[in-house]
């Protein structure tokens, strides 16, 4: 409390850094409990299309639902050996089709809009998520950000303006996403997501959840 910039920020990264690191297998089992649907226990909420669906149609198939890596796991080459490819706090349940929509784009306004899920949009370069989504998305990416500092033998995680990064270990749009921070502010799923999160699986909150202010007093 009480502090701002690179004093805050590596204040946070002490703080978010210990975390239990989960199996890749691990969070099939964790997002069920993560994301589940306030509505029906049987279900996940997935991110983009917003759909309910049964916690036991995870696989494959194109409207089976997957693990999405908000942090494109190419940003950076991290895979899903445990570690960044495996923290929760970035990954949510998505339909494996428009999973494979997003690909690896970094995030911005623009383009056509998925036909499978309303409110997403897509070009060449870049994807942007619904509007109930969109600050979801950027406080993922900030906690990112700040949990990964390339102390701990992962690559330091960045948001920079651009979005043809590639492999590199950066995702942007950044003043996009901190806009989006502040167009959607956390609601009760998303709150709800980082106490169990912290609770059960990883012992570690995304702070951006908990003071989505913090974002501005770190990144202007
Ligand atoms: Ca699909
Ligand atoms: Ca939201
Ligand atoms: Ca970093």
């Amino acid at each position: 409390m009480g502090k701002t910039g690179t004093s805050l920020r590596s204040a946070l990264h002490s703080i978010i850094r210990n975390q239990t690191k989960l199996s890749y297998d691990q969070v099939w089992t964790a997002l069920k409990d993560t994301d589940q649907d306030p509505n029906n226990a049987n279900n996940v909420i997935l991110l983009y299309t917003g759909r309910s669906q049964s916690k036991s149609s995870n696989g494959g198939g194109v409207d089976d639902w997957n693990r999405e890596h908000v942090w494109a796991k190419s940003h950076g080459d991290f895979g899903t050996t445990t570690g960044p490819g495996t923290d929760v706090h970035h990954l949510r349940p998505t339909d494996v089709s428009v999973n494979s929509t997003r690909g690896n784009k970094d995030f911005d306004y623009g383009g056509t809009q998925i036909a499978e899920a309303p409110g997403n949009y897509t070009d060449s370069d870049s994807f942007e998520p619904r509007n109930a989504v969109k600050g979801d998305v950027a406080r993922m990416i900030m906690y990112m950000a700040i949990r990964y500092e390339g102390t701990d033998g992962w690559p330091n995680l960045e948001m920079n303006n651009s979005v043809n990064n590639g492999t590199a270990p950066y995702h942007g749009r950044m003043s996009v996403l901190l806009q989006w921070n502040q167009m959607d502010p956390p609601d009760a799923f998303e709150k709800r997501r980082n106490q169990v999160i912290y609770d059960r699986w990883q012992g570690n909150r995304n702070p951006f959840v908990d003071h989505p202010e913090w974002a501005t007093a770190i990144w202007g």
